[in-house]
């Protein structure tokens, strides 16, 4: 009797007096199967997360730990990457494929153990190797701390949005195919929303997203392109948009009736229904700026105020043209970090490692392609060669032969980037890492050429947000852009636009020890060696070292 009193007594204390919840640890279970899902009148296995397309998604505080055992049950290779977390000394949590680990093979489990520092917003998590990331994708929701309030009015509700590409065949056989014949990959069929193309032509059973809201209410779009290849424009028909956090970084609120995303990029912005009630196209569609196919197919759905009768009739939005490069060149240079006193802008100053980096594609002979030449990508003319051991694992034990640490800073040869470039368009290859001490500044103009044809890609840093502090079309000029860089407010996020025939300027702290990938986020361009990596080594302190791999960390 006195037990039971003393534990009531107990429990009434810890529901009066509950000790201050700093953080939590967030558990979940990925179990990659084989699902079978009804798109565009046809019917398709892909591989899911739990069955379900686009994926389950994280909810997390700034603080959390979150621990995700993965279990692959299908017959592909896999690996999941948390686009954007800092993974701060959990570099084996990073995810790509033979860059930080070996992949979990069939029947294997591997898992993930990461905590939130310092960040909040929305981020995505997605497979890393081959083009599994298609259908393998969800979104990373990380609220502020308790009680810590957003530095924005409280949106009434939260909604993610999540954009993808949709083929009708299997995407690993497209990516397959292409890589054998040394074509580009075939085309998407179609651009989804939250997994719905909307009505397509021919297809009576598709139906797009709807996006119940209530009159006079604000509502916080967590949008994110997990497209594979695709650039996109989203608007919502008479509804502006207030963007206040890009890649889980605050931003300047910027008031817009469109948005520009890349693939890996998110977009954190309110919502008012602040129109006559009534039904409202959502629409997302392609940019691309240059002679390069793309898929055009405009997708949509729709924002549908409360209380109207049935059937209302949609009011449509006009897409800008697919080459509308000043709609995105003027968005994104609208963007500017919070840079408040709470949130401030670390921009380096002082820089420790200047690269320039010519990031493009090319062609090299293969004997056994379609036109006797195949498609590459490359950066400084270094076409990336995937290594079989994880270049982390190789790092950490010391295992020679998968890696060399001498990734130039430079071209080896200066040409005119953007304008008539050398007839020779091979590149060599390798698997090369730049290399830099625990803590270094290190400043990337990444410079786009004009090989083949020039285009916009869409760059990601792992392990690292960055700050974009210049960007231009044509040639970088060393002389004269680093007088207008912004080195106040500068957009901070992970990945970014490098522009179709221009350059952009970004800098880091290198402040994570480990090895991180970066590539260019348009999977048919990774798929092509678009991609190098920087190694960061340990520091002195006790908390400035990679700690020792988990053991369930999948051997290759
Ligand atoms: C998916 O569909 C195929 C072909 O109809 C069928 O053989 C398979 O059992 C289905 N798989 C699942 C997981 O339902
Ligand atoms: C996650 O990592 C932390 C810090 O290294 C460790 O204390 C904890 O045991 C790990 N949890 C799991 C489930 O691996
Ligand atoms: C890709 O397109 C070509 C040409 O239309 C077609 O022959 C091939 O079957 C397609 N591949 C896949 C995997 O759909
Ligand atoms: C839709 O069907 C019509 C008639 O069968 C055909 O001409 C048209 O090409 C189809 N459109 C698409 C996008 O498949
Ligand atoms: C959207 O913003 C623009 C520019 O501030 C303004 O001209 C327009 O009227 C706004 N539209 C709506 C629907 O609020
Ligand atoms: C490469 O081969 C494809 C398919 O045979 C053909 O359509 C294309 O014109 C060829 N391209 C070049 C550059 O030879
Ligand atoms: C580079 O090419 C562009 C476009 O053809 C041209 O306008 C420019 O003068 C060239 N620059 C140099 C330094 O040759
Ligand atoms: C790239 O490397 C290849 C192979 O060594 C060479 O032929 C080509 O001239 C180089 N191109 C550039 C732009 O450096
Ligand atoms: C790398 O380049 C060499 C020499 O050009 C070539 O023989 C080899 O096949 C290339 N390796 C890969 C994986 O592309
Ligand atoms: C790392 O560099 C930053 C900026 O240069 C500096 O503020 C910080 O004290 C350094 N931290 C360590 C551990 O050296
Ligand atoms: C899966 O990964 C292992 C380890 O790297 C490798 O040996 C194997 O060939 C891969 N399997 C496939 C189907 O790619
Ligand atoms: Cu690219």
């Amino acid at each position: 009797m006195a037990y039971r009193f003393s534990m009531i007594l107990i429990f009434l204390a810890a529901v009066l007096f509950p000790a201050p919840v700093e953080s939590a640890v967030r558990h979940y279970k990925f179990n990659v199967v084989m699902t079978n899902v009804t798109k565009l009148c046809a019917t398709k296995s892909i591989v899911t997360v739990n069955g379900k397309f686009p994926g389950p998604p994280i909810y997390a505080r700034e603080g959390d730990t979150v621990i995700v055992k993965v279990i692959n049950n299908v017959q592909y290779n896999v690996t999941i990457h948390w686009h954007g977390v800092r993974q701060l000394r959990t570099g084996w949590a990073d995810g790509p494929g033979y860059i930080t680990q070996c992949p979990i093979q069939t029947g294997q489990s591997y898992v993930y153990n990461f905590t939130l520092t310092g960040q909040r917003g929305t981020l995505l998590w997605h497979a890393h190797i081959s083009w599994l990331r298609a259908t393998l994708h969800g979104a990373i929701v990380i609220l502020p701390k308790k009680k810590v309030p957003y530095p924005f009015p409280k949106p009434h509700k939260e909604k993610v949005i999540i954009l993808g590409e949709w083929w009708k065949s299997d995407v690993e056989t497209v990516i397959n195919q292409a890589m054998q014949t040394g074509l580009p990959p075939n085309l998407s069929d179609a651009h989804t929303i939250n997994g719905r193309p909307g009505p397509a032509p021919n297809c009576s059973l598709s139906s797009g997203y709807t996006l119940n809201v209530k009159s006079g209410k604000t509502y916080l779009l967590r949008i994110i392109n997990a497209a594979l290849n695709d650039d996109l424009f989203f608007k919502i028909a008479n509804h502006n948009l207030t963007v206040v956090d890009v890649d889980a970084c605050y931003t300047k609120p910027i008031k817009t009736d469109i948005i520009f995303i890349a693939p890996g990029q998110t977009t954190n912005a309110l919502l008012t229904a602040d129109q006559a009630p009534g039904k409202y196209s959502i629409a997302i569609s392609p940019f691309m700026d240059t002679v390069v196919p793309v898929d055009n197919m405009i997708s949509t759905g729709a924002v549908r105020y409360k209380g109207l009768p049935p059937f209302p009739k949609t009011t449509l939005t006009a897409m800008p043209p697919k080459n509308a490069t000043p709609v995105v060149k003027s968005y994104l240079n609208s963007l500017r970090s919070l840079n408040s006193k709470q949130f401030p802008s670390k921009v380096p100053l002082d820089i420790d490692h200047s690269l320039f980096l010519t990031i493009g594609v090319g062609m090299n002979p293969c004997a056994t392609c379609v036109n006797g030449t195949k498609s590459v990508g490359d950066i400084n003319n270094i076409t990336f060669v995937m290594p079989t051991t994880a270049i982390l694992q190789a790092h950490y034990y010391g295992i020679g032969g998968v890696f060399t640490d001498d990734f130039p800073g430079n071209p080896p040869m200066p040409f005119n980037y953007t304008g008539s470039v050398p007839t020779n368009m091979q590149t060599m290859n390798g698997t090369k890492v730049y290399r830099v001490a625990y803590n270094s500044t290190v400043q990337v103009v990444l410079q786009g050429t004009s090989f083949i044809a020039p285009e916009s890609h869409p760059t990601h840093l792992h392990g690292h947000n960055f700050y974009t502090v210049g960007s231009g079309s044509g040639n970088y000029d060393p002389e004269k852009d680093p007088k207008s860089f912004n080195l106040v407010d500068p957009v901070e996020r992970n990945t970014m636009s490098v522009p179709t025939a221009g350059w952009i300027a970004i800098r880091f702290l290198a402040d994570n020890p480990g090895v991180w990938f970066l590539h260019c986020h348009l999977e048919v361009h990774t798929s092509w060696g678009l991609k190098m990596a920087f190694l960061v080594d340990d520091g002195e302190g006790p908390t400035q070292s990679l700690p020792p791999p988990p053991s369930d960390l999948p051997k290759c």
